[in-house]
């Protein structure tokens, strides 16, 4: 049996969510955040060394990370309609986007989120104005300008078709959900981009996005950590 080792408020939701997609029966194993920190349980390296989500188990067959996950259930499962067919620009387009997810946008947000940990961390007041002030430099000298890049990138490829790879949803999409989702909390993509807002509203109103969302209980970026 397939088995989702499903991290609460977490990335492995669009792995839920592709499995609905495909179709595919599956079953879903719960792990909860440390309420203080947010970490994944140490039950979760019982499963694989790192002990991070998305990791799934399909009899004795184990897989982590995110787009080795999608490889592995598109290889299993797709007919055909969430991967584009070899040696097509769309199947290109595809596997660039699988890996641009993980590889390029989602290490911006994650610096978002730590420096807005550090902006919101607890300390003594005469230490908070420097702590304030090296994030602030990391947020002008570094992150804002790579955000925008990336931002206005993704931007622009949805102005040109209705999904990252042409006009039917493909994998790419599933993949490229959870880093826009948590740019959604930390930027002002509502603001200034509404290709992007729009393939928001697109995936959430899917009944496949819906059903994953309604098995994999509560899904808030914004619990974790906003900006
Ligand atoms: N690149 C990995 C990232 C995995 C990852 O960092 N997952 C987060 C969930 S959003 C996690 O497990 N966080 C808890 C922790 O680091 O303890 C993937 O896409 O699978």
């Amino acid at each position: 049996m397939l088995v989702v080792h499903h991290l609460e408020n977490s990335r492995s939701q669009r792995i839920l969510w592709l499995l609905e997609e495909l179709g595919v029966e599956y079953e879903i194993k719960f792990y909860e955040r440390d309420k203080e920190t947010s970490l994944a349980p140490p039950e979760l390296i019982a499963v694989h060394p790192l002990g991070k989500s998305p990791v799934i188990t399909d009899d004795d067959i184990t897989v982590a990370e995110s787009g080795a996950i999608a490889e592995y259930l598109l290889g299993k499962y797709d007919d055909g309609s969430l991967l584009p067919a070899d040696g097509t620009p769309e199947r290109r387009d595809c596997t660039y986007w699988l890996h641009y997810a993980e590889g390029s946008f989602q290490p911006l947000m994650l610096v978002s989120l730590i420096l807005n940990r550090i902006e919101t961390a607890p300390m003594p007041f005469f230490v908070k104005p420097v702590a304030k002030g090296i994030a602030a430099k990391v947020r002008s000298n570094y992150l804002d300008s790579n955000v925008k890049r990336n931002l206005d990138f993704i931007e622009s490829t949805l102005g040109k078709t209705t999904w990252l790879c042409g006009d039917e949803l493909t994998a790419a999409d599933i993949q490229m959900s959870f880093p826009i989702e948590a740019a959604e909390v930390r930027t002002n993509l509502r603001d200034g981009y509404p290709n992007l807002a729009g393939f928001l509203d697109r995936i959430r109103a899917r009944p496949a996005y819906q059903a994953a969302i309604t098995k994999g209980g509560p899904y808030d970026l914004d619990r974790i950590g906003k900006r």
